[in-house]
C-alpha cells in the first residue's frame, strides 16, 4: 500500500575526488548545487574518465524517496520523474526496486536520463545536474489513471525543491490533492539557487505547504530574496504564517545546519502563533563520514518516512537525524545494505 509520493528529477550521480583548483576552473563553490553551464559541460567527460569515479543513484527527492523506502515496509513509497530510455535509467530503476520504491518514471524518447556531477573535496560536495530527460516531466503523467491511483492511496508527499526548476503545475496539482482532503504536502528548497532563481515559482505553492525542509544556506537565500534579513528565527517564523489552505494542520518549518541543531519553528496561521524547538544533531565521529552527499535527502527521508506513521516531531526530527548520519557513513546518497531502526532518542 503506498503512503508516500515522492516526486523530483531523477538523476545519475557521477562522483569523483575533486581540488579547490579544478572547482576555481569551473567557478564553483564547494559546498553548492547548481545547473550546469555550456563550459561546465567537460565536466562530464571529465569525470567519466577519472579511474576512481562512482557512479551511483542520485537526484535529491529519489534519494528521499529510497530513504523512506529505507524505514517504511517495501511498495509504501512511490516516486515520479522524468528519464530517458537508456542505461542510466536502467541503473536507476534498479536502485529504486532493490529499496522497495514503486518507481513510476515518465519515459523520453528524444532525451537522454539526466546526470549530476558529484565533485567531493573534503567533506565538501559541489553538485553540477544536466537535467535533461528530467526537464520534460509533465502534470499529465500523474493523471494518468495508473499514477493517480497512487496518489489518492497515498496520505503523505514530498517534492524536491529542484523540481520548482521543471514543473510546477505538477506539484500544484499534489499540492492542491493534499489540501482538499487534510493529507500531508511539503517541500524542500534543495539549493540556494532555487530561491534566487525560481523565487515565483516556489512561492506560488507555499499556501499548500504543511512542512518545509531547508538547509541554513537555503533558508538564507529565501530570507534574501524575500527581503526578510538573514536571522533564521525570523525567515523560519515567517514562513511558518504564509497563508494557508488547509487550516486543519499547522505548518512545520524545518532548517538543518549540518553539524549544529535543527531549528524547527511550527506556525498556527489561524491565531498567527509560532513555536520554535531546536534539535541538537547525533555527533558521530568525524573519521566515520564518508561523504556528504545526499545527507539532506536522507534527513528529509527520516522525516518524511515518520510522518507517514504519525510519528510526532521529536521522533520525526531524530529518525531524519538518524538516517543522515547513517547515509553519510556510505559512499554517494545512499543506505546501508543491511537495515537498521531507528530506535527514539
Ligand atoms: C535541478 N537540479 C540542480 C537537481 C539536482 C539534484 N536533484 C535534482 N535536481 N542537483 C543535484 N541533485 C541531486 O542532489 C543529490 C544530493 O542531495 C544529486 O543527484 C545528488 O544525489
Amino acid at each position: 500500500m503506498v503512503n508516500v509520493v515522492c516526486l523530483g528529477n531523477p538523476l545519475l550521480d557521477i562522483q569523483v575526488q575533486s581540488t579547490p583548483e579544478y572547482l576555481e576552473k569551473y567557478g564553483l563553490k564547494a559546498n553548492d548545487a547548481v545547473l550546469a553551464s555550456p563550459e561546465q559541460m567537460a565536466i562530464y567527460p571529465e569525470a567519466m574518465a577519472d579511474p576512481n569515479v562512482l557512479l551511483v543513484a542520485g537526484g535529491a527527492a529519489q534519494n528521499t524517496a529510497r530513504g523512506v523506502a529505507y524505514v517504511l515496509p517495501a511498495e509504501s513509497v512511490a516516486y515520479f520523474g522524468s528519464v530517458g530510455k537508456d542505461v542510466y535509467s536502467e541503473k536507476l530503476l534498479e536502485a529504486n526496486q532493490k529499496a522497495g520504491v514503486v518507481t513510476k518514471y515518465q519515459y523520453q524518447t528524444e532525451h537522454h536520463t539526466g546526470k549530476c556531477a558529484v565533485l567531493l573535496t573534503g567533506k565538501n560536495r559541489s553538485l553540477v545536474t544536466d537535467l535533461n530527460a528530467a526537464n520534460h516531466f509533465t502534470a499529465a503523467h500523474l493523471k494518468l489513471a495508473e499514477n493517480w491511483k497512487l496518489v489518492e492511496e497515498a496520505k503523505t508527499f514530498y517534492v524536491g525543491g529542484f523540481h520548482f526548476t521543471v514543473c510546477v503545475d505538477a506539484i500544484k496539482l499534489l499540492g492542491e490533492h493534499a489540501a482538499e482532503t487534510n493529507k500531508t504536502f511539503g517541500v524542500n528548497l534543495s539549493a540556494p539557487f532555487v530561491c534566487q532563481f525560481f523565487k515565483d515559482a516556489v512561492d506560488s505553492t507555499s499556501q499548500y505547504w504543511d512542512y518545509l525542509i531547508c538547509n541554513e544556506s537555503e533558508a538564507a537565500a529565501y530570507g534574501e530574496s524575500h527581503e526578510l534579513g538573514s536571522d533564521l528565527e525570523t525567515i523560519a517564523k515567517h514562513i511558518a504564517l504564509l497563508p494557508k489552505k488547509n487550516t486543519e494542520k499547522k505548518r512545520t518549518v524545518i532548517i538543518t545546519q549540518g553539524l549544529d541543531d535543527t531549528i524547527v519553528v511550527v506556525g498556527d496561521v489561524t491565531n498567527n502563533t509560532t513555536e520554535k524547538k531546536v534539535f541538537p544533531v547525533i555527533s558521530l565521529d568525524q573519521k566515520l563520514v564518508v561523504d556528504t552527499n545526499g545527507a539532506g535527502d536522507a534527513f528529509a527521508g527520516g522525516y518524511v518516512a515518520a510522518l507517514a506513521e504519525n510519528k510526532d516531531l521529536e521522533y520525526a526530527v531524530g529518525q531524519g537525524h538518524w538516517l543522515a548520519s547513517l547515509g553519510i557513513q556510505q559512499a554517494g546518497a545512499s543506505y546501508p545494505s543491511e537495515k537498521h531502526t531507528y530506535k527514539g532518542n
